[in-house]
């Protein structure tokens, strides 16, 4: 199975929507296989079909240690959200840096899961943040469009000369 290309900010392609999935079939199942594999290498919590310049509606995260809960998560929807909590985040596709944001504290989210089933999960803590956090990725969404204009800019700045080394 592929390792798929994780895109960086600030590519533009990271501003795509994703639509949602209409058939939860084989070929769904081999991106959410492959976003699993090139998740657990990067290493990371959480990964968005777009960052892997794919425009559907599929998320994949596992929040534990030892690749113990893989959680695959089609078409998501929040249903219901209440308080605030801010939490230090990071993203795969803005490496190395982390920054506190402000999100809802406990969700409820709908799904559908591998098998194209209905799902509803009732979460907190680190893997709700993480849910909002990937599906703000199928918005074209990311983490640095909640810190200040001249924060953002710092970071655009620092990934843009990181990435003159690399190629
Ligand atoms: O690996 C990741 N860690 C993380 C830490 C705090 C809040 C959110 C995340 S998600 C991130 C992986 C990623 O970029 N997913 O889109
Ligand atoms: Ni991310």
């Amino acid at each position: 199975m592929p390792i798929l290309n994780i895109l960086q900010f600030p590519d533009p392609k990271l501003r795509q929507k994703a639509a949602p999935v209409a058939v939860v079939d084989d070929n769904i199942r081999t991106l959410v296989d492959d976003m699993f594999e090139t998740m657990y290498s990067a290493p990371g919590i959480g990964l968005a079909a777009v960052q892997v310049n794919v425009l559907k509606r599929v998320i994949v995260i596992d929040i534990s240690e030892d690749k113990s809960q893989p959680g695959c998560f089609i078409n998501p929807e929040i249903v219901e959200h209440s308080g605030d909590e801010k939490m230090e985040e990071g993203c795969l596709s803005v490496p190395g840096i982390y920054e506190p944001v402000s999100r809802a504290k406990d969700i409820i989210v709908r799904y559908l899961d591998r098998d194209g089933n209905t799902q509803e999960l009732s979460v907190g803590g680190v893997l709700a943040v993480c849910i909002q956090h990937e599906m703000d990725h199928l918005d074209g969404k990311l983490f640095v469009d909640y810190l200040s204009e001249m924060k953002r800019n710092r970071i655009r700045k620092k990934m843009e000369k990181m990435r003159q080394h690399t190629m």
